[in-house]
């Protein structure tokens, strides 16, 4: 599939990262590109791939040469038009992405984070009381993984009850649409339209709660911070980019236990490796699993030249297992410094929404160790293929709590 056209020569693959074959277990993919060279060109789409560690991290932080304002997805926004507004922190470039970005930071920052940490923690251990007094088997993703966030990510941010059900079709369809236009963008282009614009109505001002991070963000533009007309496609950013990931970054953390009864163990004794837990299993899992950048002007990678407004296809997840970078990488070890890894990128792009997502996780974590003894699988468990995320649809369990 992979072939070095002779030392010196770009080495291409005919893979198709976005099919079903890979999308069920895209590590053998993973290691056939980072073995194939530092760059390869993927002939399908004609598109460059970065999958070694040290090649993505540098496309990551040198936003100057490899820019987001042309789209992070397959789709270039020099030549095609973005099938929404583009947004103004993943979809932008500095300087347009500078004051969002630094509005947003201040917002989830971890000092703003400090007054949710106890309702939080209280949330979780009411959620994990009540699941495990009716049972003791449950899915661990419809159950546990999408239960929490769901809970109490949209609060945060402050919109309406009504509706929550679209937040994550909205936010598969919308990392679906990263990828090519394949079966799995095809089944959600005709409700696309109605999750867009449902997702856009939440973030105008008089339906966001007083002391939300919804609210935060206008009043921001009440400051001038950003302008009036910034503050609801800043709002969006957090609807688009902080429901599916958590809850697949939960699920993935509740399989890697679940299979790693050692980790578990560790865990217990020491439940303040929850937060380790979790960028070992953002690092293990890359809920994220690509991105793209586009070639600002021609750009030598590897020993070879990517011409300007060419699209390149960082794989995170490759890079999170990347031998050259990480000892055992296929590993879920909580004795290890996950720090470094891609899972959230790099540089000035880089997931401003981590603490949000960690401290949901630790919450959670926390209130499961102190509960539960064991965890183990009891039937198949079965993989939700999306074109970015990594995904899974069920991980059915059974937990002792005695
Ligand atoms: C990181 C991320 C993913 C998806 C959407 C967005 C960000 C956004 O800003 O809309």
């Amino acid at each position: 599939m992979t072939t070095a056209l002779g030392s010196g020569l770009l080495p291409t693959s005919d893979a198709d990262p976005f099919g079903h074959e890979v999308l069920e277990n895209p590590l053998p993919l993973h290691a056939e590109l980072r073995d194939a060279g530092p760059i390869v060109y993927l002939t399908k789409y004609d598109v460059y791939a970065l999958a070694r560690y040290e090649q993505v991290r540098a496309a990551l932080v040198d936003w100057q040469g490899f820019q987001s304002a042309a789209g992070v997805g397959l789709s270039n926004f020099r030549t095609e038009k973005p099938w929404r507004t583009p947004s103004l922190l993943l979809e932008a470039d500095p300087p347009l992405h500078d004051a969002p970005r630094r509005v947003l930071a201040r917002i989830l920052g971890p000092r703003a984070l400090r007054t949710l940490r106890d309702r939080w923690m209280a949330d979780a251990e009411r959620l994990v009381d009540r699941l495990l007094s009716g049972t003791n088997e449950f899915d661990a993703v419809a159950d546990l993984a999408e239960v929490f966030p769901l809970r109490v990510f949209p609060d945060a941010v402050g919109i309406p009850k009504e509706g929550r059900q679209h937040l994550l079709p909205y936010g598969d369809h919308l990392f679906n649409a990263f990828g090519p236009a394949n079966d799995l963008v095809e089944k959600g282009a005709a409700g696309a339209g109605e999750l867009l614009a449902w997702a856009q109505q939440q973030c105008a001002r008089p339906l966001l709660t007083e002391d939300g991070f919804g609210a935060a963000i206008w009043a921001a533009a009440d400051r001038g911070e950003i302008t009036s007309e910034q503050a609801p496609l800043v709002v969006r950013s957090l609807l688009s980019a902080g429901v599916d990931t958590t809850v697949h970054a939960l699920s993935a953390i509740l399989y890697a236990l679940a299979t790693n009864p050692a980790q578990w163990q560790r865990l217990r004794e020491h439940p303040a490796l929850a937060r380790v837990a979790f960028d070992e299993a953002v690092r293990w899992e890359s809920p994220v699993q690509t991105f793209f950048r586009t070639a600002t002007d021609d750009i030598r990678i590897g020993g070879h030249t990517v011409p300007g407004g060419r699209k390149i296809l960082m794989f995170l997840a490759a890079a999170n297992r990347d031998p050259r970078r990480w000892t055992d990488p296929d590993a879920f070890d909580l004795s290890r410094d996950p720090s470094g890894h891609v899972g959230f990128g790099m540089g000035i792009h880089q997931c401003v929404g981590q603490h949000v997502a960690r401290l949901e996780a630790e919450a959670l974590l926390t209130a499961l160790v102190r509960r539960v003894h064991s965890v183990e699988l009891t039937g198949p468990v079965r993989r939700h293929h999306n074109n970015t995320l990594r995904a899974w649809g069920s991980i059915p369990v059974r937990v002792r709590t005695r």
